[in-house]
């Protein structure tokens, strides 16, 4: 049976277990059943006897904390999606509507995110947009129409800001898959990776420069000021905002060697949907001896599919990949970075027949271009409207963190004040010049649209549709999309700790 319908019957049976207690509410009247009230200025739970509870939902999810097991006696505490991690995956059609009934069994108001779908505001997930909170051991039903098709997938959108049990430094993440009528590749079997990493904690550490790119991204007009106002924070005395790190690595919840392997056969081709869930990482991602034939990226296949011997996945990216199992063995699939490899980012590919200690091998050194995915010599129209938008940083201007900003104004923590900053008009094409003053990689996102990357490292390209895209450390980048998807739409660079701290706005419709 395909995992999505055991994850059905799953749901249906836990929906009968909440309607069973729903009606013992009922029972025994008002006072016992309203025990929770919901929380002022969230969406009131719809009334008892409508519809919303005599008719099953497609899916269920329940967010919850609970244990999750890691590794043997490394047991770590988070709030997840039906008590696993990742969550469940979730296989949609396109274009065929569903139902999905979220319990929030926490004491905090949640938000669920279906990242990288074309939906309206009251179903996205973003209280800055607009959606209700999904109250305090409350629920919410929703109901959408999953669009467009390809990988994709679902998160908690609610601000952690210190607190690294929060947001997306918790177990809040799970795949999407919306099937179309036409799949990208040819390939045999498909594998499902999220890649998540646990047991957070904060250090004072600048970010370690990474040289992921190429050409070299850095634009000196921006390297210079962006430079200068760190040596003029620093000299006043103020130490490094504060960074993120962790204690464990996984992939699919997972510390290497300790899930289960992927078992190959030799001659497969296994197209992996890799998805980097993170809250702040950018990660990396090699096969000894493989290549990875790259068909899609955001779940959206790319132009021109060619084979690279390194994924590189900014937070919230997702890379389809078809790796072709031609060099039998046993072998850490696993991050680049070793100290992270050997807390765990990994996971084990065992081709049938073979035994033994899996081997690790460093891949030979490769730079990531998004351009290369790209139609060679294709060319995009212009757009009718372009914004620049600069991004700062204040060096631990807000309480010890790092404060962002776009065009100068940080989004407010209370982010229903925020009036939208720029103003768009359905139908029209709009360019995003984007300006990176400051030395971190921003993985940039844009809610309920795809974008095309229309400049990337100095150079014209067209055809890559995504929804997240990494900006270089001082550097700049070009995306175009088209407003066809009415409703306040929020842009924020994808690292919790900068959409935390102010680097979030908001797009209108007028
Ligand atoms: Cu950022």
């Amino acid at each position: 049976m395909p995992k999505s319908e055991s994850f059905l019957r799953l749901d249906r049976r836990r929906f009968l277990e909440s309607a069973a207690v729903a009606s013992a509410g009922m029972l025994f009247g008002a006072g016992a059943g309203s025990a929770e009230a919901p929380a002022r200025g969230l969406a009131p739970l719809a009334p008892r006897g409508t519809a919303q509870e005599t008719s099953p939902a497609d899916y269920t999810l329940r967010i919850a904390t609970g244990p999750i097991e890691l590794a043997p006696n490394r047991i770590v505490s988070a709030t997840t999606y039906n008590g696993q991690f990742p969550g469940p995956l979730l296989r949609f059609k396109e274009d065929q509507p569903v139902t999905v009934d979220v319990h929030n069994d926490t004491d905090t108001p949640e938000q669920l995110h279906w990242h990288g779908e074309m939906v309206p505001v009251d179903v996205d997930g973003s209280s800055e947009e607009g959606t209700p909170f999904i109250p305090p051991r409350g629920s919410r039903r929703i109901t959408f129409t999953p669009r467009p098709s390809g990988f994709r997938f679902y998160h908690t959108h609610v601000r952690a800001g210190a607190n690294l049990f929060n947001g997306q430094y918790g177990g809040l993440v799970g795949p999407v898959y919306i099937e179309g009528r036409e799949e990208p590749g040819r390939h045999d079997r498909e594998v499902f990776l999220t890649l998540k990493e646990f047991e957070p904690w904060f250090s004072r550490g600048g970010d370690m420069a990474s040289d992921l790119f190429r050409p070299s991204t850095e634009v000196a007009a921006l390297k210079e000021p962006g430079e200068a106002a760190m040596k003029a924070s620093l000299a006043k005395g103020t130490p490094h905002g504060y960074e993120v790190n962790y204690r464990s690595f996984t992939i699919n919840g997972k510390m290497l060697g300790h899930g289960e392997p992927i078992r190959v056969k030799q001659g497969e081709r296994v197209l992996f949907h890799v998805l980097n869930g993170s809250a702040t990482e950018i990660r990396s991602l090699a096969l000894p001896g493989h290549t990875f034939r790259v068909v899609a990226l955001d779940g959206n296949p790319v132009p021109n599919p060619v084979s690279v011997p390194v994924l590189w996945i900014g937070t919230a990216e997702r890379v389809s990949a078809i790796v072709e199992m031609n060099h039998p063995g046993v072998w850490v699939f696993g991050d680049l970075d070793d100290d992270d490899r050997s807390h765990g980012m990994g996971i084990v590919i065992e081709y049938a027949g073979r035994s033994g200690k899996p081997l690790w091998a460093a891949p030979p050194k490769f730079h990531w271009d998004y351009t290369r995915f790209a139609k060679p010599g294709a060319s995009t129209g212009a757009p009718d409207e372009t914004f620049d938008m600069r991004f700062d940083k204040q060096n631990a201007a807000d309480e010890g963190f790092n404060r962002w900003t776009i065009n100068g104004v940080a989004f407010p923590k209370d982010g229903m004040k925020m009036e939208p900053a720029f103003r768009v008009r359905e139908g029209k094409r709009y360019r995003l010049r984007m300006s990176n003053y400051s030395d971190d990689i921003h993985p940039i996102h844009l809610h309920r649209h795809s974008f095309e990357v229309t400049r990337f490292g100095g150079k014209a390209t067209a055809g890559v549709m995504k929804d997240v895209l990494m900006l270089p450390g001082y550097g700049e980048a070009e995306i175009d999309f088209v407003a066809d998807n009415p409703g306040n739409t929020l842009f924020h660079c994808h690292q919790q700790l900068h959409m935390d701290f102010g680097f979030m706005t908001l797009f209108e419709y007028v």
